[in-house]
């Protein structure tokens, strides 16, 4: 039985090591919340992935927080929940809010593992010990630069590359990449820049035995990305456009896609996770953890979330060191020669959160309950 005694709710602002553009613009900063749930002596910790601007998504850091603040935490403050598999149910009169929904869903979960003692891989039953890492490469100013990137990311051990694209940056840098690496896994990345009238530019892309093309089209079409998909020898993939379950399984009935990019925050959180991986295994669809630019806390929840069998692909979770300095846990993720990261054993999400390091980024908190 856990029991929610009181929520503490933060935003943060961490400078990125290095800026990171995609086709919505340049970003140097991230700003998020950190959820913390706290009950029976322990505590568990949620990490919300909307961004400051509604670009990737409508929600934000300013919508969360009002959902969480107003609707969502005083729905589970003072409540005792025998599974954090409960959660999601109580937080449903809530319409949408999926990011907000997902931080404190997952912190019950974090919490739920610390009080069995054991890490959250074993709660939800994963089975590896460790997870393949692949990266995503922003846009960059030159295609020099790319390569330089791409270098240093295959030389650290990544098993595939990802690289935003958009419209002006797309077949060139990809077969700039073909030229000088060979066949590397390497996929590329839209965030929505494209139209069906692009269609054929897109296959020009087919030759280049791309892994998949993540999220060609708008952030909340099905139908389009289902005509392309079958115009394209390129498996499509999706990310915006898959918020929630139901929309997972309309795209697979739609046949919007061939792969699919599951990130929890996305769509309500890990129980949800559960049931979209699921289903997806079910469709013979392979799945991989897609990333928001994460803290350590968020990234260790990915970690343990990535050991469910159906995510077969290496997946957007990578170091620390690629975005914090330091990051808000001790000792950071790391990444081994290999390209694959150890599961943390410790129990709940088994990384160390440095308190003076969250105090130090935190421009506003909340405590809710007793
Ligand atoms: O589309 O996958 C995306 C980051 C922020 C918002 C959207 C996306 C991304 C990434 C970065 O691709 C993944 C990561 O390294 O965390
Ligand atoms: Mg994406």
């Amino acid at each position: 039985m856990m029991h929610v005694e009181r929520a503490e709710l933060r935003v943060l602002r961490l400078p990125l090591v290095r800026f990171f553009e995609t086709s919505f613009g340049r970003q140097h900063e991230r700003e998020l919340i950190l959820v913390r749930l706290l009950g029976d002596g322990l505590s568990g910790w949620g990490e919300c992935v909307a961004e400051a601007d509604p670009y990737y998504s409508a929600e934000t850091t300013t919508t969360a927080w009002y959902a969480l603040r107003d609707y969502l935490v005083p729905r589970l403050l003072g409540r005792r929940f025998e599974h954090p598999a409960e959660v999601y149910a109580a937080l449903s009169q809530v319409r949408g809010h999926q990011m907000a929904k997902a931080a404190v869903e997952m912190a019950a979960w974090d919490l739920h593992a610390r009080r069995l003692g054991l890490p959250l891989s074993k709660v939800l039953g994963g089975v590896r010990a460790r997870i393949a890492s692949g990266v995503s490469v922003g846009i960059q100013d030159s295609i020099e630069q790319l390569l330089e990137q791409v270098a240093k990311e295959l030389a650290a051990g990544y098993q595939r590359i990802k690289i935003k694209v958009k419209p002006g940056w797309d077949v060139g840098p990809v077969e700039a990449i073909r030229a000088r690496f060979g066949d590397v896994r390497l996929m590329v990345d839209a965030n929505a820049a494209y139209t069906l009238d692009d269609a054929g530019h897109l296959a020009a892309l087919d030759p280049f035995g791309l892994m998949m093309i993540e999220q060609p089209l708008d952030y909340d079409d099905l139908a389009d990305h289902a005509e392309l998909q079958r115009r394209l020898a390129t498996a499509v993939c999706l990310d915006e456009s898959i918020d929630s379950v139901a929309h997972g399984r309309a795209a697979l009935a739609l046949g919007a896609c061939r792969v699919v990019n599951i990130k929890p925050g996305r769509i309500g959180g890990i129980r949800e996770t559960m049931r979209l991986h699921d289903l997806c295994a079910g469709h013979g669809i392979p799945v991989w953890h897609g990333g928001m630019l994460e803290t350590g806390i968020g990234r260790a929840h990915n970690i343990h979330i990535s050991t469910l069998p159906n995510f077969t692909l290496p997946g957007d979770v990578a170091a620390s060191k690629r975005y914090f300095q330091p990051d808000l846990i001790e000792p950071g993720i790391e990444v081994d020669p290999d390209g694959t990261i150890e599961v943390p054993t410790g129990p709940g999400i088994g990384v160390t959160v440095i308190d003076e390091r969250v105090a130090a980024a935190t421009h506003a908190h909340l405590v809710l309950g007793s």
